[in-house]
């Protein structure tokens, strides 16, 4: 980690009632998943979120209405950024694992699918971020290899009990056009530099590199109230907005 802070966007992805038997003990809360972004501008083209299957989370009262499922360390975090009513000790309302949390449906801000399925992506570090990620397959290239593994082996949809309806309709949503890679880029750099898997590390790592500086620079928007303009523009107006309206929250570590 660098020696300047990390700001994330946390997304509010909430949980569709009604509530799974295990999450029974919340109904009447808005639960929410809170997922950690550094690219709000990209929330329009989110088809899913990501849990990492063994991960420890727990889902956090925030307000009196309000509860957030995430990593424990980030609740903490949270609770001294003043999000939580008890600073100094959020409460754990539910202990729960990402395979409790996997097939959840969920409503998140700016995304054109009205209800979006949680699933698995084995490369979530549980200590960054608040072990939740939103996923946006058109430029995250992380996010288009997790996506691709599941549709393409249906092996690793059965070991985690997923439905195909969860993951085979998902289709890949244009939302910035970059020079050169076209609008879909994080597909563009993986087929390019022939990534197999969500496990090729080294390869991604450069994918993310590339789309990330290249997006940045010279994307401009194809969608949403800020189409035409460029990224580097919309992306303040967009993170303000989703913080304006409630629909996220800031979170720095
Ligand atoms: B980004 P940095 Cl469209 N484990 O959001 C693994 N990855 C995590 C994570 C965790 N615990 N928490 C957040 N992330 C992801 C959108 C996005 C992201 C796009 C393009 C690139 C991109 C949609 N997924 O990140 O190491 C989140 O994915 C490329 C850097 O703190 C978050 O932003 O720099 C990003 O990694 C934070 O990574």
């Amino acid at each position: 980690e660098g020696v300047q802070p990390q700001e994330y966007t946390v997304i509010k992805m909430e949980l569709v009632a009604p509530f799974p038997d295990k999450f029974k003990v919340l109904e009447g809360k808005k639960v929410f998943l809170a997922a950690a972004t550094l690219r709000p501008e990209t929330m329009y083209g989110q088809t899913n979120a990501w849990v990492l299957p063994d991960g420890k989370y727990g889902a956090f009262e925030i307000n009196d209405s309000e509860v957030f499922v995430l990593a424990h360390k980030a609740a903490l975090n949270l609770a001294y950024q003043n999000y939580s009513r008890v600073p100094e000790k959020p409460s754990c309302l539910l202990e729960l694992t990402g395979r409790d949390l996997i097939g959840l449906p969920l409503k998140s801000p700016l995304s054109f699918s009205e209800v979006i399925y949680a699933l698995p992506m084995l490369s979530i570090l549980m200590d960054k971020g608040t072990g939740i990620v939103t996923s946006v397959p058109s430029d995250a290239p992380d996010d288009y290899m997790a996506l691709h593994d599941l549709k393409a082996k249906p092996a690793f949809r059965e070991k985690y009990g997923i439905k195909d309806e969860w993951v085979m309709p998902i289709e890949i949503v244009p939302i910035i056009e970059i020079p050169q890679f076209g609008n879909k880029c994080a597909e563009t750099v993986c087929l390019q530099m022939k990534i197999k898997s969500q496990n090729d590390k080294e390869k991604l790592a450069e994918a993310k590199k590339q789309t990330y500086l290249k997006g940045f620079t010279e994307g401009t928007m194809i969608v949403g109230e800020y189409a035409g303009r460029k990224v580097q523009e919309a992306k303040p107006l967009i993170r303000t907005k989703l913080l304006e309206t409630g629909q996220a929250i800031v979170y720095s570590e």
